[in-house]
């Protein structure tokens, strides 16, 4: 059953309350003005709200941002954040006013939008409408996952609530959707979002693209949500946000009817409060309406400050007590209390890697997310933080967890996810649990389904988050399906968001060292690309590099049989290097001396020193290229003595091996390139 409450007062705030309020809001009107940009209006509009949240609610340490048991909040409406950054000021975090001075400006800690890692006390990354929210739902989940592990009768030591401040943006796009969906479905008792409801975005009125029933929409998901006519009214919010957190059957929203621009005489409940400053009469008029001295500028009154800084004292208290509780409970339980700082921490515990597969040429040929399974399997035993699933594909991308129980309200202790068909928010799900720390978030589905999730990758990337992706049937080669999922851009596209790692494994153990360099990889994320069809286990007596080739990058993997330099290095990745290495044979027959490189990441081998790219790849000695994906980016990448067997178009719907020998990746096609590459070297001058 859901109810929906409706919560109205029309006290007035009491005047310390106001004076902190205005204090909030001016504060970031006077940084938008300075920086001639911003958003000012969602800080006026959303003041008093996130003002009632922070001052009675929100379990936070100015002086420690990230300890573990602190309440999250998550500005999901980033453009806000001129709101984000006085809040920190005011409440004593290491942001001093010269900072909120220096918004938006080079170097400053007061960045467009809230950026992890930047500022303390900002706790995502958002900017792009609706990540936020998912990313909450992510760390909401992360907390009952580590309560349901290392809490005990009496004994809480994971306890806290996430909160969320989303606007009309952050409801509008879909991924709020599905997450909202998979909140409601796990019923997050302790997610909360205030949703600024202000009815205005940057074209004008919610009215022109935006009329469904929100409440009823969430109650539909199964949450719990409340309706706050005065936003301003600090009793009315701190009413609903008392019923929301008493309700720990079920996440909760609460609408709450802001003014964007509030108090602004000319621009408020206007598109025109959104997105630029409000201009310097403007501002005049807006303080002197709110009763606000129009100088000096960034002005906090102290006994606003006095009463914000009080933050410091409540947070370093509660911070103490869930220390000396924590304190209390490892007497008995040491080594429980030393695993979740171990996984806080996010440091391994000692030979995590041991007994992981190795594989062998006697072995029948196998598809590396077989390989990868088998390798979960063993990885599950070891790291019992490992937490993920896929959005529904499970069965073929072999990310179960066997064993470890589904993760579902009857049972948080399981880790095994089930997104459902909802990628994006798995993607921005898995940052959420990454950002909360304490897991290790994987997630799977196909490489094609890699672009509904393409928005939390670069986030995951830009935020130097630990997930790691399973994407399998990753060419053309998974065959019969057809152009719609045959992926043949996404390799590059991937490859080239900064920090990302993508590693593309030749077989069963290339597989087992990306894995391990993906369990390893603590400052961002890994995706592993992996085959639906068999490939022959490389023979590891025969190519003993492996292990450390796959950490490097790129490896030789074959030389050419003479000492003598190359002719030609045949460079290849993932399902194409057994055929190079075919290739290489038959061209040493036919003469030439060919070089197999196999480069399962060329993130990681771009990070190689020059010297070690330069004895795997001779300057000067001629390259072919084989990927089955798109041949954008070797061209650049190695030079131009170089020919690429790619994929330049959407694929075809065909057995697989059929696909790939129309596409010239047959051992044949390889040679014929070599000798047409060679041939057209010699005939220049
Ligand atoms: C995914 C995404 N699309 C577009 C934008 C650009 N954008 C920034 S704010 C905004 C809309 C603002 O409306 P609302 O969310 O109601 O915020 P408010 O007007 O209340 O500040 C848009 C479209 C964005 N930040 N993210």
């Amino acid at each position: 059953m859901t109810t929906s409450t409706t919560l109205s007062t029309t006290v007035a705030p009491p005047a310390l309350d106001e004076i902190c309020i205005n204090t909030l809001r001016f504060l970031a009107v006077d940084m938008v003005q300075k920086a001639k940009s911003g958003h000012p209006g969602l800080p006026l509009g959303s003041a008093a709200m996130a003002y009632t949240l922070w001052d009675r609610f929100l379990k936070f340490n100015p002086r420690d941002p990230f300890w573990p048991d602190r309440d999250r909040f998550v500005l999901s409406a980033g453009h806000g954040c001129a709101l984000l950054y006085a809040l920190l000021h005011v409440t004593g975090f290491d942001l001093p006013l010269e900072e909120l001075e220096r918004f938006r400006q080079w170097g400053s800690r007061t960045p467009g939008h809230p950026e992890y890692g930047k500022t303390p006390g900002v706790e995502a990354t958002t900017g792009p409408l609706g990540q936020g929210l998912a990313n909450a739902v992510g760390m909401a989940i992360a907390e009952v996952a580590l309560a349901a592990r290392f809490n005990r009768p009496g004994h809480h030591i994971v306890d806290h609530y996430t909160y969320v401040l989303a606007s009309d943006g952050d409801l509008e796009e879909g991924i709020s959707s599905e997450a909202g969906s998979e909140a409601g479905h796990l019923r997050l008792g302790k997610l909360i979002v205030l949703y600024a409801n202000n009815h205005i975005t940057i074209e004008g009125s919610t009215e022109l693209a935006f009329t469904e029933d929100r409440m009823a929409r969430f109650a539909a998901f199964g949450w719990h949500v409340q309706r706050v006519e005065q936003s301003n009214d600090v009793d009315s919010v701190a009413l609903a946000l008392k019923a929301a957190r008493e309700e720990r059957g079920r996440p909760s929203l609460i609408l709450v009817r802001t003014h964007i621009g509030f108090g602004s005489p000319h621009k408020q409940d206007t598109a025109a409060a959104h997105g630029e400053p409000l201009g310097v009469e403007e501002v005049r008029l807006t303080k002197e309406g709110l009763g606000w001295p129009v100088t000096p500028l960034f002005h906090i009154p102290d006994e606003a400050l006095e009463h914000f800084r009080k933050a410091i004292t409540r947070g370093s208290a509660a911070q103490a007590d869930w220390e000396s509780r924590l304190k209390a409970f490892a007497k008995d339980n040491a080594e429980l209390v030393a695993e979740f700082e171990r996984v806080i921490n996010r440091q391994l515990p000692q030979r995590w890697d041991a007994n992981l597969p190795t594989f062998t040429s006697a072995d029948a040929p196998m598809a590396t997310r077989i390989a990868s399974g088998k390798t979960i399997a063993v990885l599950n035993s070891r790291l019992p933080e490992m937490m993920g699933g896929s959005a529904d594909l499970a069965p073929s991308t072999f990310t179960n967890m066997d064993g470890a129980g589904n993760f579902e309200p009857e049972n948080w202790a399981g880790r095994n996810m089930h997104f459902g068909i909802r990628e994006h928010a798995m993607g921005a799900i898995l940052n959420g649990m990454a950002l909360h720390r304490g897991l290790i978030p994987f997630g799977g589905t196909f490489l094609i389904f890699s672009d509904y999730m393409r928005p939390p990758m670069r986030l995951a990337a830009m935020n130097g988050l630990p997930v790691i992706y399973v994407f399998t049937h990753d060419s053309i080669a998974m065959g019969e399906d057809g152009p719609t999922h045959q992926p043949v851009e996404q390799l590059v596209g991937l490859r080239s968001i900064p920090g990302m790692v993508v590693i593309r494994p030749a077989d069963a153990n290339e597989t087992v060292a990306a894995w391990r360099i993906a369990i390893g990889r603590k400052d961002g994320p890994v995706a592993l690309v992996l085959t639906r069809q068999k490939l022959p286990v490389l023979d590891m007596t025969r190519y003993p590099g492996i292990h450390e080739g796959v950490s490097l990058g790129g490896y030789i993997l074959a030389d050419s049989s003479s000492s003598a330099k190359p002719n030609i290095v045949l460079i290849a990745t993932g399902s194409e290097v057994h055929l190079a290495l075919e290739a290489r044979d038959r061209l040493a027959s036919e003469g030439v001396r060919a070089r197999v490189v196999s480069v399962p990441s060329t993130n990681l081998f771009s990070m190689q020193s020059k010297q070690y790219r330069d004895k795997v790849l001779p300057p000067g000695v001629p390259l072919l290229a084989i990927e089955a994906g798109a041949s954008l980016g070797w061209n650049s990448y190695v030079g131009p003595q170089i020919a690429v067997i790619g994929v330049d178009t959407f694929g075809a719907s065909a057995p697989g091996p059929v696909v790939m020998e129309h596409y010239g990746f047959t051992v044949e096609n390889i040679c014929k390139q070599t000798h047409k590459l060679l041939g057209q070297l010699e005939e220049k001058p």
